[in-house]
């Protein structure tokens, strides 16, 4: 998953992009990028890190300019390389930069295309790479001397026409403007706003409205599916749909874990949402179980996700709410870091248990999703050693059962806990005296019911239904092979004993 930001100021904009990507750091820790320009040049720093690394004051004081973008990685295709970071550039036409959330489902096909009909080299195994070519080529054709708002359109819809997949991108265009955009299927979110400069109005893209609101720009909507957002160097905004078939369907898993809960995306809060995944699955445990004899003492959420669908449920249950975990704030999200290994040492480190929360009671655990189950089964491990009677389990997402090919890491099916095991197997599994997973309609309705407008959403990682319609078994079986844990650490390992060729290749 990745975060982006593009901002057009009166006033030099690599504090606030700086800002910006700290508020989105949660969408990737493995590297981060920003780029300005101040009309004639480019400025650009990326690293592997986090914001608060790749950035230093001796950078910053380079990066000039009342524009830029900015992004957060974490690699969803292709290797932890510094090569790969983002923003990435090209030289023709005009100089452009773009940074791209999401996950071209046809880049290979693309790249071969890029080459036959423009004789477009791709250099890394990123598929942003393949998409800042097809949008400078598609910009290309429209052969102006000084791009305006019709010819950025223009390219963006030449890119809705080839592109598969998930994509919510901006591109920096020198001497014209920032242009972002949002697939047909409008997958991945993308907002902006807009605030009073001294100079006329100032507007802002990201991933996450939260973005804006701590930079304090004030939400004027998401960007729709299909559309380009144009906002010129002098701070004149267009916007157009370039696509002739768009259809609202935003990934469901932005409101089980990505997003912030203080974020709204497609309308609808991303709080309210897990609240009422609490709601529903307090409603199924007493269908489930019903007059009250569940059994549960205490409801005690997994930090962080967990807590907000746990807090309703206790409520709904008419049981006790208690904080039965520790989280240690400065090691990493576990579910994003590469490798099983990193993973399962980290979570040890990550939650530490309030013991007498757990003591001869019968606890009820809530996540916000199994996927690997590295986690609950820690967890549940560590409850019941605490002296917990009885450990039950909720999850505020269906099983995950299949992959993700809009951007989520989450590219092998057979890592998934779910994978060919029922809901009673996983159970036994994580050591549960019982496991309650959300039912699909009920994730659906959480989020629906804040937009109904939102005719569906992509749940593909619950029910195998892609919605971009190209995916096929093949597709899957490669993305697997390309990308599942092994291949990523041996990838890794021969990146980082590859290390001082890259750094003197990336030496800027
Ligand atoms: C934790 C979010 N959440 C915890 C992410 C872990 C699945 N995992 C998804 C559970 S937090 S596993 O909000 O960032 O603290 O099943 O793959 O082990």
């Amino acid at each position: 998953m990745c975060g982006i930001v593009g901002i057009v100021s009166g006033d030099s904009v690599n504090q606030e992009i700086y800002d910006a990507l700290t508020a989105l750091q949660h969408r990737g820790q493995d590297a981060a990028g920003m780029v300005t320009t101040d009309g004639r040049h480019l400025f650009l720093r990326k690293a592997n890190g986090l914001v608060r690394d790749v950035f230093q004051t001796h950078h910053m004081a380079k990066l000039a300019g009342n524009l830029g973008i900015g992004h957060v990685r974490y690699p969803t295709a292709g290797t932890s390389s510094s090569a790969e970071a983002q923003p990435m550039y090209v030289n023709s036409p005009y100089g452009i930069v773009l940074a791209h959330n999401g996950n071209l489902t046809n880049a290979k096909h693309l790249q071969d295309e890029l080459f036959r009909t423009g004789l477009r080299h791709v250099n890394t195994s990123s598929d942003s790479e393949v998409l800042l070519n097809v949008f400078a080529q598609e910009l290309q054709e429209q052969k102006a001397m000084q791009p305006k708002a019709e010819h950025m359109f223009a390219a963006v819809r030449g890119v809705h026409k080839r592109c598969n997949g998930a994509y919510a991108a901006v591109a920096l265009v020198i001497g014209c403007g920032i242009v972002g955009f949002r697939d047909p299927n409008g997958i991945r979110p993308l907002v902006y706003g807009s605030r009073k400069g001294p100079s006329g109005t100032e507007y802002m893209l990201a991933s996450e409205s939260a973005a804006l609101d701590l930079q304090g720009f004030t939400l004027e909507r998401d960007v729709a599916p299909g559309e380009a957002i144009f906002i010129s160097e002098l701070g004149e905004l267009h916007t157009q749909v370039c696509s002739d078939t768009t259809s609202l369907t935003p990934c469901i898993f932005e409101h089980v874990y990505f997003a912030r809960p203080d974020s709204i995306l497609d309308d609808v809060s991303v709080y309210k949402s897990r609240l009422r995944m609490g709601e529903y699955l307090a409603a199924q445990i007493l269908e489930l179980y019903p007059n009250g004899d569940h059994d549960i003492d205490v409801v005690i959420p997994i930090p962080d996700t967990g807590r907000t669908a746990a807090l309703p449920l206790a409520h709904e249950l008419d049981v006790k709410f208690r904080e039965g975990f520790v989280k240690n704030r400065y090691i990493g999200r576990t579910f994003i870091m590469p490798g099983q290994h990193q993973r399962r040492s980290s979570v040890r480190q990550k939650h530490n248990l309030i013991e007498l929360e757990f003591r001869n009671k019968n606890v009820l655990l809530v996540d916000d999703s199994i996927v690997r189950s590295t986690t609950i089964r820690q967890i549940v491990a560590s409850a019941r050693a605490a002296g917990a009677n009885k450990v039950f389990v909720a999850s505020a997402a269906p099983p995950v059962r299949y992959p993700n090919v809009y951007g989520i890491d989450m590219p092998a099916a057979d890592e998934f806990v779910a994978h060919n095991r029922t809901e009673q197997e996983i159970g036994n599994l994580i050591g549960a005296d019982w496991l309650v997973y959300q039912r699909i309609e009920d994730l659906i309705s959480s989020a629906r019911e804040g937009n109904p407008n939102i005719k569906g959403f992509d749940c593909s990682v619950f029910n195998g239904e892609y919605v971009t319609g190209d995916i096929d078994a093949g597709y899957l079986q490669r993305l697997s092979l390309d990308r599942n844990d092994l291949t990523k650490q041996t990838r890794d390992e021969q990146y980082n004993s590859d290390q001082t060729v890259i750094e003197l290749h990336n030496h800027a």
